[in-house]
């Protein structure tokens, strides 16, 4: 049977899958296939592991063919995956859940300290050799102990985040879809309705998935909502900010700083954010740790096989056959 691998992996992922006897297809490079080398790459595939700048929609199962058995994504978002195509053909879908959350978090409050603490503006100033010693006004940031980190989603990221933001001596706020009681107790954490999170965090920190009713939820009305020193960190996805509206509100001093690791048309990144100080920019970098894309990486091979072995997978968005 061949599985379809869209990018190179850690090796551990082509380990368990030969060492189950599938022969791996795999799109051998660091950057992503096109379009239509990517329907060749699964033609006849019996199954797919996926990252989430392939669209798996009814073109590439099309392309895929009837012996397609499991799309398994290497990232915890679906947002790539049209999960009704894969369910109405019978396609299992997996993901990667719970491995990515501590990097996820971590990479949250790298990007929140680096913009409160100016390290970016820092590192430029040192490295260009025009730092002449330090001075009590030098690049000030901002204190973040007893101030509100605000959390948009309380989902596993989410409250790792907040977590974190308790180590730091912060207060909790948190809005999303439903009430997280346990979450709450245990951080202490208190439910607002969106507008009341942005008009009393310091912190905007995103942990939402990327929906229909998440798109531009941070939308120029909500910048305008937020405070004129708050930072707005986004480790979720690019497309619940909108980016244009955003440099708008960077640029008046709307809001104090935002910390990125996503963008609404990745790899592109709106050109107004690239000339701002106040902004820290990465490359999506969420969950990429040694051990968290090793951990992904198994976790995706072993989905496949225990699919295609009839076997019990943990994290399926979409069971074998479609489900009943
Ligand atoms: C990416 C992510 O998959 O899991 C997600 O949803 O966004 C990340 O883990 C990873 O960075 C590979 O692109």
């Amino acid at each position: 049977m061949i599985i379809a691998v869209t990018r190179r992996l850690p090796v551990v992922a082509t380990e368990l899958l030969e060492g189950a006897g599938l022969t791996v297809r795999m799109h051998d490079a660091d950057d992503p296939p096109s379009r239509e080398a990517l329907l060749s790459l699964v033609d006849g595939a019996d199954g797919l592991i996926c990252l989430l700048s392939d669209r798996v929609d009814e073109a590439l199962l099309d392309a895929a063919g009837p012996g397609l058995r499991v799309a398994a994504n290497y990232a915890v978002g679906l947002d790539n995956v049209d999960l009704e195509a894969c369910r109405a053909r019978g396609v299992a879908v997996a993901h990667t859940p719970g491995v990515l959350t501590d990097a996820t978090a971590d990479l949250a409050w790298a990007l929140l300290l680096a913009v409160a603490r100016r390290v970016r503006e820092g590192d430029s100033l040192v490295r260009s050799g025009g730092w002449s010693g330090w001075s009590p006004l030098q690049l000030l940031g901002a204190s973040l102990a007893g101030r509100t980190f605000g959390v948009v989603g309380l989902g596993r990221i989410g409250a790792a985040a907040a977590q974190r933001a308790r180590g730091f001596g912060m207060d909790v706020v948190y809005t999303g879809r439903s009430r997280r009681e346990r979450e709450e107790v245990r951080l202490e954490a208190r439910f607002v309705p969106l507008g009341e999170l942005l008009e009393v965090s310091d912190v905007v920190s995103l942990h939402c998935p990327s929906t229909p009713e998440t798109r531009h939820l941070i939308d120029a009305e909500a910048l305008g909502r937020m405070r004129s020193s708050a930072i707005l960190v986004n480790t979720a996805r690019g497309d619940v900010v909108d980016e244009a509206a955003l440099v708008d509100a960077l640029r008046e001093g709307q809001i104090g700083g935002a910390g990125l690791d996503v963008f609404e048309r990745e790899p592109v990144v709106h050109e107004g954010l690239v000339g701002l100080e106040n902004v820290v920019l990465a490359p999506h970098l969420g969950s990429a740790t040694v051990e968290t894309r090793g951990a992904m990486a198994r976790m995706v091979a072993e989905a496949v096989i225990a699919v295609l072995e009839g076997g019990t997978v943990e994290h399926l968005a979409v069971p074998p056959g479609g489900g009943a």
